[in-house]
């Protein structure tokens, strides 16, 4: 049995969270039987969502789930890819998590701290909510320092989001996926962002810079409609 451990639906979103949407999309895709659980990062094998247990071994990070998936369980999302589209979705997918993800943390924990604490804190009993959040936010500053982009400004970190945004849309072209007519796990990747950046409940220049952006904005909605549509009903516990 398959349960994948994510962080709970939260800002009108499938997950906040851009890596927990694309490892729910890899499993939706996958046709294989598997489990929605909310997951607690502190008890993670490396303190972060998403992870994937499968027959009760732990998989942690999305990218070894999409893995795990293709070697345990013969679902390769980009086995109908050539070499050089392999290349160009692995290229895709480090855009997106390792530049634009940090744009979209800053947007979130720097830019909106109280829309932020309000979406993930509020069950936190009141008395200890604005403690605890002032130190989760204080970490994740240091964290955006030691990435790089919290020591921009925020007219550069904005520039920065509008640019890789320009970029993907036009690697997207005219679709319906990034290589084609059938989607690959850069398209995961790449929904788990859009879906958190435009389906989000928080107005951020990086929502804005991509509402700029038809081609984003129409692959959001196809896939949102279309394959990942039963996320969307599919909250904590369902089975599939
Ligand atoms: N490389 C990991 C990144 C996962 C990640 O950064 N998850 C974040 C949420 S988007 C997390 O769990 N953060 C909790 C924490 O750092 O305490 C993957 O691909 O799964």
């Amino acid at each position: 049995m398959l349960t994948l451990h994510v962080f709970a639906p939260a800002l009108n979103t499938i997950s906040p969270s851009p890596f927990s949407v694309k490892s729910l999309l890899l499993l939706e895709l996958s046709g294989l039987p598997w489990t929605r659980v909310t997951g607690d990062p502190r008890k993670a094998p490396l303190g972060k969502l998403p992870v994937l247990v499968d027959a009760g071994r732990a998989i942690p990070d999305s990218q070894a789930i999409q893995r795990h998936l293709a070697t345990a369980h013969g679902f390769d999302p980009d086995a109908h890819l050539d070499a050089h589209s392999r290349a160009m979705g692995e290229a895709i997918r480090h855009m997106i998590e390792d530049h634009l993800y940090w744009v979209l943390v800053h947007a979130r924990w720097i830019e909106q701290p109280q829309a932020t604490r309000a979406a993930f804190f509020g069950r936190v009993p009141a008395p200890l909510r604005a403690p605890i959040f002032a130190m989760v936010r204080r970490q994740i500053r240091r964290a955006l320092h030691a990435q790089g982009m919290g020591r921009h400004s925020p007219a550069q970190i904005h520039a920065m989001g509008q640019e890789g945004l320009a970029a993907l849309a036009s690697l997207l072209g005219a679709g319906p996926y990034l290589f084609g007519d059938r989607p690959a796990g850069a398209d995961t990747v790449l929904f788990g962002f859009l879906e958190n950046v435009l389906a989000a409940d928080l107005d951020t220049p990086l929502r804005v810079a991509a509402r700029a952006q038809p081609a984003l904005v129409a692959y959001h909605q196809r896939l949102r409609q279309g394959i990942a549509a039963p996320l969307l009903g599919r909250g904590p516990g369902a089975r599939g």
